[in-house]
């Protein structure tokens, strides 16, 4: 059966070929993976009691910190040589999450992409302006290899140096924009600044978008300043990259790639499934991949599903948009930040203390991140030299470490306000 046919199977039928390929997944892991061995044998379950999909709940869970624990590739179910591409994102603390995909891989890959795209109507006539970033985040390759694939034709721009970037989207026709949302509305800012007249200068008639939240109302702002349709694709790399669901022109919510993972909503604190329409924590399992199968994977991304069926007559469930997360994790222009990694770039530099606290906030359309930290009591904030050596340490090595910029402030030790109970490490004055 291909993709396409997949897409509006009757459910009887898509739940049969979801539990032959769940169970095949549960005997891959259990017999190739030790942490999978231990957490199966500890929950009581082997792969041959997964008799129905109603079995599922009974599999033990995955979180970010299993992938921690078998750094770098613990998890891999093949050997180096059949991996074909590696892709990271960030780790909660030290070291980053590593996945791996094989040749299969990234058919199904470009598979689920290539439904994004379909389902937004783009075809191999459209140019795809790809403003993600390339390199060890999915987005930029993910949306490449894919759009590659369908025959478009790609601008491997990348992200950074907005006016260049508005002058290949003019000058190479670009009908496609591949950004985070905010980038796309900074671009928008600075083509107005510069003169640009959005919907004559340029051929832009759709965009897709993903990787960050995003309010409906900045969505439709978006599609009035560049005249276009807002198309959304959601993902990670933990379970692929982008296109693990994807918006059509029906519906805002998005379509789950259910041929590739079986999505579930649970209560992020009890752990409890939850029934389609109501709102919880988004759980994985996939059920095609090779180098990296994951069981049960917490997202920590908040949102609902909802099994009605679609006027654009796919019965692939859907989701809402991502409405938050139930860690602490902030996407800061797209890249994700948690506070413990910051905590432990900070623990590094000589001179800081443990007291900071992170300031999420805008500066015109983009993301910009301030972090006030207090330095130790015998250092002198008077000292210039030393302030300014330890705020470039710390600010480098946030850059090396988390692929971000911080604008650091250092203060005097007992500055910061001490909080009675949980610290407060984070405030996002982010509206929406
Ligand atoms: O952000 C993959 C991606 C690239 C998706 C490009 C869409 C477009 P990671 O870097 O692993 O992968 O970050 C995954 O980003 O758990 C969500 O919290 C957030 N996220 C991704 N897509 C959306 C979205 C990519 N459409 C984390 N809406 C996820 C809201 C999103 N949040």
């Amino acid at each position: 059966m291909d993709s396409v046919q997949f897409e509006s199977l009757p459910r009887e039928e898509l739940e049969a070929v979801q539990l032959r390929r769940l169970q095949e997944t549960c005997s891959r892991v259990y017999n190739l993976v030790p942490h999978y061995k231990e957490s199966f044998d500890k929950a009581g379950i082997k792969p041959e009691d997964v008799k129905s999909l109603k079995d599922l709940s009974k599999l033990p869970f995955t979180i970010k910190q299993d992938m921690r624990d078998n750094y770098p590739y613990g998890l891999f179910t093949v050997s180096l040589d059949k991996v074909v591409r590696i892709h990271s994102s960030s780790g909660t603390t030290g070291k980053p999450t590593v996945v791996g995909y094989t040749a299969e891989d990234m058919k199904s890959w470009n598979e689920i992409m290539g439904r994004v795209y379909r389902m937004a109507g783009l075809n191999s006539s459209d140019i795809l302006h790809n403003a993600y970033g390339y390199g060890l985040f999915t987005g930029g390759l993910g949306f490449h290899s894919a759009a590659e694939q369908m025959g478009m034709t790609v601008v491997p721009s990348s992200g950074g140096f907005t006016s260049r970037q508005l002058m290949l989207m003019k000058d190479y026709g670009a009908t496609v924009l591949g950004s985070t949302p905010t980038f796309a509305l900074h671009l928008a800012e600075v083509a107005l600044k510069e003169g640009y007249d959005l919907k004559n200068d340029f051929k832009l008639r759709a965009g897709v978008f993903g990787a960050e939240p995003v309010s409906p109302g900045l969505k439709e702002e978006i599609e009035k300043v560049w005249g276009i349709q807002y198309f959304e694709t959601y993902g990670l790399s933990e379970i692929m990259g982008p296109g693990v669901s994807g918006s059509c022109p029906y519906s805002k919510h998005l379509h789950v790639a259910e041929d590739h993972f079986i999505p579930e909503i649970i209560d992020p604190e009890t752990g409890d499934p939850l029934p389609y329409g109501e709102r919880g924590e988004l759980v994985f399992t996939t059920i095609t991949k090779q180098a990296i199968p994951l069981i049960r994977y917490r997202t920590k991304d908040l949102t609902t599903l909802f099994s009605e069926p679609c006027k654009c007559g796919r019965t692939l469930v859907r989701m809402e948009s991502i409405v938050g997360r139930s860690d602490d994790m902030l996407i800061i222009g797209g890249v994700n930040v948690f506070p413990s990694q910051i905590e432990h770039v900070i623990a590094e530099v000589e001179g800081l203390s443990l007291n900071y606290i992170i300031i999420a906030d805008k500066k015109g359309r983009l993301d910009k991140m301030d972090l006030e930290v207090e330095v130790c009591d015998t250092i002198e904030l008077s000292d210039d030299t030393l302030m300014s050596k330890i705020k470039n340490e710390l600010r480098e090595g946030i850059r090396n470490h988390l692929y971000v910029n911080a604008n650091v402030i250092l203060v005097a030790n007992g500055t910061l306000a001490r909080s009675e109970g949980k610290a407060v490490r984070v405030i996002d004055k982010r509206p929406g």
